[in-house]
């Protein structure tokens, strides 16, 4: 069984910030100011942990994939039955550093690898994230002779697994509030061009994620947030998480609980525009915020990846 695990990626040194930046900008360099600006936001933060997170997530599936496998139970089969299935092997590929989606796509080709699926580190579908995602496998896969087959799992809003495990995440704010049945929970995700977002596949699914886990806790008042809208100057899909906690506190919430839904793993984003400049606008506001703990590599996460993977895997042709 053969697995590429997807994620952002992130510089893992200040020089390679602007290389880094400019693949996110499709190779247009960034200007000084917003290169400066990036910078800055990564030195606050000290440096973004989303590396070694999804390291830990890749060698963490392997290890939970190759504990449940029947391996080798019909190794020499030959007459049409249950697939055969080797041992698990969990490519790791990221989309705007190394390891690269194409270099993890070359690894699997010399390899050997006939079929594989694929699956992200985002729970929700958008043009700007999984569809690029898809894209990047298959013109790695186009430039090397489609060397093998490849099943992206495109989304999973609505697992169980992934439900039950931010909802218990959720509940740990519960018991510090002052007031439970008072306060505002807010579920964000990242924001995309409204351009880009017109289906409303996107907002759809996050809203199905926030739904389902407010229901599963009993919350009285929960809403969507948007939050990280890029440095540009058309209109990305809102409220911002910013103009939200305003709108809280004009209505007159005091604690505010904010669950980034959009992002299994801590990064730049978590803590760069929730930890610091969302708290900051919160205390402006006078506002408790309390932000709940990411999934991270976390076994509960690994679990919803394996589930999925081995669903992905039993559909292949
Ligand atoms: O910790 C880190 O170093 C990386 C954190 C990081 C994650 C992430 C996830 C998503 N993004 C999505 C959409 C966009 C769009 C643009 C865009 C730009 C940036 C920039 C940085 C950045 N993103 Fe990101 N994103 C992360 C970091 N993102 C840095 C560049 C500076 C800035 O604008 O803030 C605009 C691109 C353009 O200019 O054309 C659109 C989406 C996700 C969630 C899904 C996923 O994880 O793939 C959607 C993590």
């Amino acid at each position: 069984m053969n697995v590429l695990l997807m994620a952002y990626g992130t510089p893992y040194r200040p020089e390679e910030i602007e290389p880094y930046y400019t693949d996110i900008r499709r190779g247009r360099p960034p200007s000084p100011e917003l290169l400066d600006e990036l910078a800055e936001r990564y030195n606050l933060i000290g440096r973004s942990p989303l590396s070694e997170i999804t390291y830990a997530q890749a060698v963490r599936l392997e290890a939970a994939l190759n504990a449940t496998l029947p391996l080798y139970s019909k190794p020499f089969q030959s007459s049409p039955g249950p697939r055969v299935q080797g041992p698990a092997r969990v490519y790791l590929g990221t989309k705007h550093w190394h390891p690269f989606i194409a270099e993890a796509v070359q690894a699997m080709a010399q390899d050997g690898v006939r079929q594989a699926v694929g699956i992200v580190a985002a729970p929700h579908f958008s043009s700007r994230s999984i569809a690029e995602y898809r894209e990047k496998v298959e013109h790695a896969l186009a430039e090397l002779g489609h060397p093998f087959t490849f099943s992206l799992v495109e989304a999973y809003p609505d697992h169980p697994g992934y439900i039950q495990a931010v909802s218990g995440r959720v509940g740990e704010q519960i018991w510090r509030l002052r007031e439970p049945g008072r306060a505002l929970f807010l579920f964000t995700a990242h924001s995309i061009p409204e351009k880009s977002a017109q289906d409303g596949i996107y907002q759809a699914q996050v809203r199905t994620t926030a739904e389902r886990v407010a229901e599963s806790l009993g919350l009285a008042h929960w809403d969507v947030a948007w939050q990280s809208a890029g440095r540009t100057p058309e209109p990305w899909i809102g409220p911002d998480i910013n103009e939200r906690l305003e709108a809280a506190a004009a209505q007159g919430y005091g604690e505010v609980v904010v669950t980034a839904v959009g992002f299994p793993s801590d990064h730049l984003e978590v803590f760069y525009d929730l930890d610091y400049e969302a708290q900051n606008t919160a205390t402006r506001l006078g506002l408790r915020l309390l932000r709940t703990r990411s999934l991270n590599a976390d076994p509960d996460y690994i679990e919803v990846l394996r589930d999925l993977v081995l669903s992905a895997w039993a559909r292949l042709p």
